[in-house]
């Protein structure tokens, strides 16, 4: 059986084969924990006089880490990747920025993992690369002379043509991802928003059906297959993390605050997510439903992240800046409608949490997926369960249409849904929840893993 090379941004860390968190290092990680094999990824330093890393392994998996000089750092990461691509994908034109230099450096980089990899690469290795960082991967490690079967799995969204093009150098970029045997995708809207790209604007193009299904393209000369492939969570572990009591001081202050209701999100704090959005809804929620002050509290849990890009810093000020005015304006002596977090906690205390939470809020304007929502239902207790309030527009919604689905962009109607969670009979709570339960269990993150890998196998 030929070995499993997977490709990332960074190489998460892992203490004794576990990973600390998040869908792409656990699903990656339990592939390569079974099967054994290679992780190659940036090592997160930023240093100028580079030195080659020795490899580490831990169990079966052996990992490969490389440096980022100043300069690639702040092109390829900070610039094309994180204040191009990323608010571009997730349909915010006009967010970041666009340099020709910083898509110089990210192909620099891309050139540089190629050229790191190539030698560790077996030529019977299957080579499985992760998300927007490295779209011109395999275009880089082709041009080194590797032939194995390369595949990419992009966690964000793929937008439709007249959005990605608004990115200059949108026709090189598409050009490089055809070097991939097989692009992956979170929902069908992704893959059907790439074939709808090339169909238009990529010259030599035929789309052919596989299994009743438009797949496959040939372009440029070569054949690539897409596909569709919902990344999910491990239900049983997140559940048995859920049960499992928090220390005592925080168990008996959550119980103390029992008598208040909660409303719970948990995200990295990006202007994706939509959190601004949000914090105006639940004020308009409190404006609107009085009868519910002092009954109710929203607890944001929003970990910094990218802190050193300006749209990241701007984000964070926005949102201090309201919480302390909607507080400002609703707060009673004995009541703080609004908990803004803005740290990350471990997840032993976050998985017991979601399980006390009436309602938990996922309203990103755009998401590839969303494992908090996923999380958030695998969390619940089957009996008592709590409602998901979700996105129409996080690819979860494709999965988990028994949430309350709302428009992030509609403040009332994200109100009106807290109030219709909040006063859900326990019988459509439970009907809501089982139903998403049985399509996570279906679409687990091992299926994830298991088609990827055996749809790659194929091409
Ligand atoms: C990308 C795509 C896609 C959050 N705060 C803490 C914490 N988390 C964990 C959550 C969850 C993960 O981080 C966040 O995953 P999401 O899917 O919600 O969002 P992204 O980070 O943007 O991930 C996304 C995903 O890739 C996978 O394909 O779903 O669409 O954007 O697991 O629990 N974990 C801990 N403390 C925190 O404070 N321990």
């Amino acid at each position: 059986m030929s070995r499993l090379v997977v490709v990332s941004n960074r190489v998460a860390p892992i203490q004794e084969g576990e990973a600390t968190a998040g869908g792409l290092a656990a699903g990656v990680l339990d592939a390569l924990k079974q099967k054994g094999g290679l992780w190659f990824g940036w090592s997160g330093e930023v240093k100028d006089a580079s030195e080659p890393q020795p490899e580490r392994t831990v169990g079966p998996i052996t990992l490969f880490t490389i440096d980022l000089s100043r300069k690639d750092y702040d092109q390829y990461y900070r610039g094309f990747a994180n204040d191009t691509l990323w608010p571009v994908l997730h349909y915010q034109i006009g967010l970041g920025h666009f340099e020709w230099p910083e898509f110089e450096g990210y192909r620099r980089v891309n050139d540089l993992f190629a050229a790191g990899l190539t030698p560790l690469v077996r030529p019977d290795d299957l080579i499985w690369v992760h998300d927007y960082h490295l779209l011109c991967l395999a275009d880089s490690l082709r041009a080194q002379g590797l032939t194995n079967r390369i595949g990419l799995f992009l966690h964000t969204p793929f937008p439709a043509p007249g959005v990605f093009m608004t990115i200059p150098s949108h026709a090189e970029l598409i050009r490089a991802m055809c070097a991939y045997d097989l692009l992956g995708f979170q929902t069908e809207i992704d893959r059907a928003a790439f074939i709808d790209y090339v169909l238009r604007h990529a010259d030599g193009v035929r789309v052919e059906t596989e299994g009743g299904r438009k797949g496959i393209v040939s372009v440029f000369g070569r054949i690539v297959r897409t596909g569709v492939y919902p990344i999910g969570v491990h239900v049983d572990e997140v559940r048995a993390q859920a049960e499992t009591p928090i220390n005592r001081r925080q168990a008996t202050r959550m119980r103390a605050n029992l008598l208040e209701r909660l409303i719970l999100s948990v995200d990295r704090l990006d202007y994706s997510k939509g959190l601004r959005q949000r914090f105006a809804a639940f004020e308009r929620f409190l404006a609107e439903f009085p009868a519910q002050h002092g009954l109710v509290t929203f607890m944001q849990i929003a970990p910094p992240s990218r802190s050193d890009i300006e749209t990241y810093q701007r984000i964070r000020r926005e949102l201090e800046g309201e919480a302390g005015r909607i507080n400002g304006r609703f707060a009673e002596v004995d009541w703080v409608p609004l908990r803004y977090l803005n740290r990350g906690f471990p997840r032993n205390v976050l998985m017991p949490l979601y399980a006390e939470a009436q309602a938990c809020l996922v309203t990103p304007l755009r998401d590839g997926m969303n494992l908090v929502a996923k999380e958030y239902v695998a969390a619940q207790d089957p009996e008592e369960p709590g409602v998901l309030i979700l996105s129409e527009f996080a690819g979860a919604a494709r999965e988990l249409d028994a949430a309350l689905l709302v428009n992030p962009y509609d403040e009332a109607g994200m109100a009106r849904a807290m109030n219709r969670a909040l006063s859900m009979p326990v019988e459509e709570r439970q009907e809501r929840h089982q139903a998403m339960l049985k399509v996570m269990r279906t679409n687990s993150l091992e299926r994830w893993r298991d088609r990827f890998e055996a749809d790659l196998r194929g091409a």
